[in-house]
């Protein structure tokens, strides 16, 4: 590799790590992108090249290795045109592959994780799983930390989250197991069809000397072998009832009775048995791993409560940007309370079909309000659903609505960026709305 000419384009979180992977090989690098003030431009070494505007094919042509971020389609014309001309193409994920290959990694496991949603919770549910177990592992990927930072000889186990745009440039993974927790609309944006965005998705079983499938969502399914299964029927990783009361069950043998989870909702059951299988691949004894389950709160923005306000639960699913997401939290929650669901939606659709979203949203008896970019497209999926500015104006509506006994969630089915920075920030700013409602009743 050292005699290659190296371009990295993007320079974010992954394309920084990149770099340190090259430099500290002593290979020089030269860092491209579109932005006028990519975020890592102030981490960079100031011996390494940075090209700064629109990408051109001429100069990408004269790299041997172009290793590409994620948040960059390798379609991008500039791009494409230096494929054609002999450059080799990767990722982040693919270079940590190829290192994880070589003798100095050769006892550390590795575990993969994708799916349109619930890669997160699995990802760090199956983290706290092994440090539970006391294994030395790195979680990373698509959660936050680049996979390449997490390259240390001293991990016995490495936990990967990859999005379909890392598996897009990998093809080297060579994962003691892998899954598809479940696939649904996302990233129509940047796909030209559905089928691309499932064919991207399942270039991780093809990693992986184990496949686990969801055996209620069959676009998860593959003929690869050997594989194992979750699902809510009794059958491998799945459900039994005790008594009337619903366990997490292998091969029919109860391990945990649902209610001693801390995450709430039944996709979260979905979770917990994926993590559980996920882990035993890796052999993570059992018992650790269901006391890691009693104690995991989950992660915030996904289905997390907030406050209880004159009897209303509102809570807060900002990482719900898409339509599967969304289903999930509605038909999850509407299980746990007597009164009604008021659910706040909208933000950028990035090219959904939202009437996926009509059936759901049809049993829904409280308020349905709209707001951002595509909350026309979602408002017409149902007749009493109403359009608002902001989301200000958004929970002051619930609030003027909802009576005791009700829920209160935003999951809005989209991307934030029209409006925030990220979900974080967007579901932060609905964690403080909801606050100054409770404060304005004291
Ligand atoms: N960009 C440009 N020009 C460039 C390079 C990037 O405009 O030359 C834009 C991209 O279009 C994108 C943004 O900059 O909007 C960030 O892109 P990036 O590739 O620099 O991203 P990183 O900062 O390296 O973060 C990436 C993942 N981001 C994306 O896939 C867009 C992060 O996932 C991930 O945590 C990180 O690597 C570490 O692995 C974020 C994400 O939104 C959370 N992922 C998508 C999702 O979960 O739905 C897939
Ligand atoms: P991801 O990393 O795939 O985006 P997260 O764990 O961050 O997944 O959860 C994102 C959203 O998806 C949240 O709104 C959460 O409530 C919802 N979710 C979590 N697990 C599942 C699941 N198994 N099926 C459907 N939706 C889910």
């Amino acid at each position: 590799m050292t005699s290659k000419r190296v371009a990295i384009i993007g320079l974010g979180v992954t394309g920084l790590s990149c770099v340190t992977f090259f430099n500290n090989k002593g290979i020089n690098v030269t860092v491209f992108d579109t932005r006028s003030a990519p975020p890592g431009k102030d981490s960079l070494d100031i011996n390494t090249e940075l090209v700064i505007g629109p990408l051109s094919a001429t100069r990408l042509s004269s790299y041997d290795l172009l290793v590409v971020s994620p948040g960059i389609a390798i379609a991008t014309p500039a791009i494409a045109t230096a494929i054609e001309a002999g450059a080799e193409v990767v990722g982040d994920i693919e270079l940590f592959a190829r290192e994880l290959a070589t003798p100095a990694y050769q006892d550390a496991k590795l575990v993969t994780i994708t799916g349109s949603n619930g890669k997160s919770t699995v990802t760090t549910l199956l983290g706290e799983m092994a440090a539970h177990a006391g294994v030395k592992v790195g979680v990373g990927g698509n959660i936050g930390v680049p996979a390449l930072d997490l390259l240390s000889p001293d991990k016995q186990l490495y936990v990967l989250e990859l999005s379909s745009f890392q598996l897009e440039t990998t093809s080297s993974l060579n994962a003691d197991v892998s899954t598809i927790l479940n696939i649904s609309e996302d990233h129509l944006d940047r796909y030209p069809s559905y089928q691309a965005y499932i064919d991207a998705k399942h270039k991780i079983y093809t990693q992986s000397k184990v496949c686990l499938i969801n055996r209620d969502d069959p676009l998860t399914f593959t003929l690869q072998q050997p594989q194992l299964s979750f699902g809510v029927d009794h059958s491998e990783f799945g459900l039994i009832a005790q008594q009337g009361e619903p366990f997490l069950a292998q091969n029919q043998q109860p391990l945990l009775p649902c209610s001693a989870i801390k995450l709430s909702g039944k996709h979260n059951w979905m979770n917990a048995l994926a993590a559980l299988a996920l882990g035993q691949q890796v052999d993570l004894p059992m018992k650790a791993m269901l006391a890691a389950l009693q104690t995991y709160k989950g992660l915030s923005h996904r289905c997390e409560f907030v406050a209880e306000h004159q009897g209303v639960r509102w809570i807060n699913d900002s990482k719900a940007t898409n339509i599967g997401a969304t289903q999930a939290a509605l038909l999850g929650l509407s299980e746990t309370i007597t009164g009604k669901v008021h659910v706040i939606l909208g933000g950028d659709g990035k090219g959904a079909d939202f009437t996926e979203l009509a059936p759901v949203l049809t049993e829904i008896k409280g308020q349905i309000v709209c707001f951002g970019q595509d909350a026309a497209l979602i408002a017409a999926q149902h007749p009493s659903a109403i359009i608002v500015a902001d989301l200000m104006q958004a929970v002051n509506h619930i609030e003027q609505h909802a009576t005791t006994g009700d829920l209160a969630i935003l999951t809005p089915a989209c991307a934030s960026l029209d409006m925030y920075k990220n979900f974080m920030a967007r579901g932060n700013h609905f964690i403080q709305l909801v606050n100054q409602l409770t404060e304005a009743s004291l």
